[in-house]
């Protein structure tokens, strides 16, 4: 019997959609916004510290404008760090913003965090960015997925990718990188390939050949750390992880070994599916050949079950509908569900009454079944975020100090978690 988070419940397509997704990842976008407020600081270098005070040398990098960057000040590095390498200029004896003396040794800018005044550009950056999309999934506060399959084709996604970028620089006055793709992860990828001011298009039969000889640490969820590891393997490239050794990657790193090897690939099923709470939690899973057996039908109701409960939990859901569905030959979709009085949080409710459901199909032939979770409720007020691997295992890695989105690494979660 599949285990309930089981990567391989059957029946999960491995096609990727047919979509146009275009991913948005504005530059070094806290020393952008400074620059918004500051303009003298445009094309100078600029550090954006967390923790900082002005004057003092505590804290660490938020971000780095590339000028900066290119005295090898990085994020996540101390600020006492990137002093050594940039040193603070000396605003006050230069006058009210510091003008530079080109005789001098480099020295840079640099600004505590404003959260609040970044976060009032993101919010304007995102209205454009719904403008231009009908599905927007935002992941931080500078970086979003947009599907973009009827806004455009692939014949004018350039110039589509433009318009975008042009109008987040004429409105508001910071600079995107876009990349588009058929898949997220390729997007992603994409967009972060010619940075700053980048705009990457992969068109579809193209990512592989994209992914090839790309260094490993570009592959979405690759760190540092693993980088050392695939090294030792004698892995350099995207390439050589898309034709390594499946098998032998899953020794060495578990599933994880096996999500690189099908990013590396350029594998990605994911969907743009937009930031917010969820309508409703399913699962559903294919049987090969439609089954009649009413146990084997049980069986994987039960197993659905948990996972929908489990990923309720983990979403700090409650829900007032449980139901299921039986898929009967030809593809006659059968929905039944029962509303209760109150939310609630029951995993052993949501199989009781999902098998109560099923049981209407026992004697039936089915070829897929599925059960859902609905008339959900957040009382939380905590933020539901829809499975996939953003930014997981960097984080982990880098020990980054920036808030990831943080979610249970699951390859089908995301094709599976439909509405029916
Ligand atoms: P990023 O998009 O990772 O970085 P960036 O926009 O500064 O630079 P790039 O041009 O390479 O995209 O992160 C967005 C913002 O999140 C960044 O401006 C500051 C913040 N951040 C941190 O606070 N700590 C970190 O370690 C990182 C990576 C980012
Ligand atoms: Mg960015």
């Amino acid at each position: 019997m599949p285990s309930p988070g089981d990567a391989t419940l059957p029946g999960v397509d491995d096609e990727p959609p047919d979509q146009i997704v275009l991913h948005v990842d504005m530059d070094c976008f806290y020393a952008a916004c400074e620059r918004l407020r500051e303009p003298e600081l445009r094309g100078e270098p600029l550090v954006v510290g967390m923790g900082y005070e002005p004057g003092d040398d505590i804290g660490a990098v938020a971000t780095a404008s590339y000028e900066a960057r290119e005295y090898g000040v990085e994020s996540a590095m101390a600020i006492s760090e990137a002093l050594d390498r940039l040193p603070r200029l000396d605003e006050d004896a230069d006058g009210p913003t510091g003008s530079r003396d080109t005789t001098d040794e480099p020295a840079g800018y640099y600004r505590p965090v404003d959260l609040d005044f970044y976060q009032s550009v993101a919010e304007d950056v995102r209205a454009i960015l719904h403008d231009c999309a009908d599905t927007v999934r935002e992941v931080s506060i500078d970086e979003a997925y947009l599907d973009v399959t009827d806004r455009t084709g692939w014949e004018v996604a350039d110039g589509f990718a433009r318009h975008v970028k042009q109008r987040i620089e004429r409105e508001v006055g910071v600079v995107a990188s876009v990349g588009v793709a058929p898949t997220l992860s390729a997007a992603k990828v994409a967009s972060d390939h010619d940075k700053p001011d980048g705009l990457v298009v992969v068109e579809p039969g193209e990512v592989a050949d994209f992914f090839a000889p790309l260094s490993v640490e570009e592959v979405h969820g690759v760190g540092p750390v693993t980088a050392r590891k695939l090294r030792e393997l004698g892995i350099e490239t995207a390439g050589d992880l898309a034709t390594a050794d499946p098998h032998e990657l899953v020794d060495r790193f578990g599933e994880r070994g096996r999500e690189l090897y099908d990013r590396a690939r350029g594998a990605d099923t994911r969907e743009v599916t937009p930031t917010g709470d969820p309508k409703s939690l399913s699962r559903e899973s294919a049987f090969a050949d439609a089954v009649e057996d009413p146990e084997r039908k049980r069986e994987q109701v039960r197993a659905l079950a948990e996972a929908v409960a489990t990923r309720a939990q983990s979403k700090g859901a409650l829900y007032r509908t449980i139901g299921v569905k039986a898929v009967t030959p030809p593809y006659d979709v059968n929905t039944r569900e029962r509303s209760l009085p109150g939310p609630i949080d029951d995993p052993d409710l949501v199989e009781t009454i999902a098998l109560e459901l099923i049981s209407e199909f026992d004697d039936d032939p089915v070829r897929k079944v599925g059960v859902r979770v609905s008339n959900l409720e957040f009382p939380t007020g905590e933020q539901a975020r829809l499975s996939g691997w953003d930014g997981e295992t960097d984080g982990q890695e880098t020990g980054e100090p920036r808030q990831q989105e943080r979610t249970t690494p699951s390859r089908s979660g995301q094709s599976s978690l439909t509405d029916f």
